[in-house]
C-alpha cells in the first residue's frame, strides 16, 4: 500500500516536472520559454541564441532589441533561402509577435545574434541579455549555453565564422 503511494507520487512529480518550466519568464502577456545559445569555438565573433516567445494577449507586440554584457552588438536575425543561398540578416524592425501567436525563434530561422563577443560562450555558462519589446518592454533572460551542436540539422550554421556586420553565409 505505501509502496503504491510511493509511486503514484513519484509519477505525478515526473509528470509535472516534464510539464513545469521553471525558467519560463512572463512579461506582460508574454511567455518567454526555453532561452539557449550555441556554445563558441575559440576566436568566433559571433554566437546565435534561440528562445520561444507566446503573446497570450490581443494585441501584436514586438521584439525590438537586445543586449548582453557578453557582448558589444546584439542584433536580431533572420536566416532564409535566397536562390540557394542560405543568407541572414538583420530585421531592422524587428521581429513581430503576433497576438495569440507563438513564434519561435531556432537554428537556421529567426536568431538572437551576439556580436564582437570578447570570450567566446562556453558549455555551462549562463549569458545574461536583455530582450525589449514594443509594448511589453524589457525583461532579461538567462540564456543558458549549450553545446555547439545543439538541436542542429546538419550541423553549426552555415557561414558564422568570421561573419560581420554585413554577413551573407555563402563562403564555406
Ligand atoms: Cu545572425
Amino acid at each position: 500500500m505505501l509502496k503504491r503511494t510511493l509511486l503514484a507520487a513519484f509519477g505525478l512529480a515526473s509528470l509535472l516536472s516534464s510539464f513545469a518550466f521553471a525558467d519560463d519568464i512572463k512579461l506582460g502577456n508574454l511567455t518567454i520559454s526555453a532561452p539557449y545559445v550555441r556554445a563558441m569555438v575559440p576566436g568566433a565573433p559571433v554566437g546565435g541564441g534561440y528562445v520561444t516567445i507566446t503573446n497570450a494577449g490581443d494585441t501584436d507586440d514586438r521584439l525590438v532589441a537586445a543586449s548582453s554584457p557578453r557582448a558589444a552588438k546584439v542584433q536580431i536575425h533572420e536566416m532564409k533561402m535566397d536562390n540557394d543561398v542560405m543568407i541572414m540578416r538583420e530585421l531592422p524592425k524587428g521581429l513581430p509577435i503576433p497576438a495569440g501567436k507563438t513564434v519561435e525563434l531556432k537554428p537556421s530561422g529567426y536568431h538572437v545574434m551576439f556580436m564582437q563577443v570578447a570570450e567566446p560562450f562556453l558549455q555551462g555558462q549562463t549569458i545574461k541579455t536583455t530582450l525589449k519589446f514594443e509594448k511589453a518592454g524589457s525583461v532579461e533572460v538567462d540564456f543558458p549555453v549549450r553545446s555547439m551542436a545543439a538541436d542542429t540539422p546538419g550541423g553549426g550554421m552555415p557561414g558564422m565564422k568570421g561573419v560581420n556586420e554585413k554577413h551573407s553565409s555563402n563562403d564555406p
